[in-house]
């Protein structure tokens, strides 16, 4: 087994004796999300070389997101004690809703329980 760096195999062919290559993602590199394509090309002991072969690694994020949603008043202002005037409009806000990087939250779905 070789251990490698995501950033080597990033940025070069690599050659190896062996059959495994080990890969260490970190933090600040990780592989972005979607699909990446490694290939494998083989040589022989008499110099022949194989064809290609790929596989497609698919980086999927499954970290649910965070709702937050607070209470306004018209002008935006945080309802006190959430109460508020009766007939008064109001706004409720989700700004403080979040996902993990590189996640990121698309839609907002909004609806009265009660
Ligand atoms: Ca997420």
């Amino acid at each position: 087994m070789t251990d490698i760096k995501l950033e080597q195999i990033q940025s070069e062919k690599l050659i190896t004796e062996d059959t495994v290559l080990n890969i260490a993602v970190s933090n600040d590199n990780p592989l972005a999300i979607g699909s990446h394509t490694f290939e494998l090309m083989v040589v022989d002991d008499s110099g022949n070389e194989s064809l290609p072969a790929q596989v497609v690694v698919i980086v999927r994020d499954t970290a649910r997101p965070t709702a937050v949603v607070r209470a306004a008043d018209a002008d935006g202002r945080p309802l006190q004690g959430n109460t508020m005037e009766f007939g008064a409009n109001f706004m409720l806000n989700a700004k403080g809703s979040l996902d993990q990087p590189p996640g990121q939250i698309t839609r907002y779905v909004w609806s009265l329980l009660d």
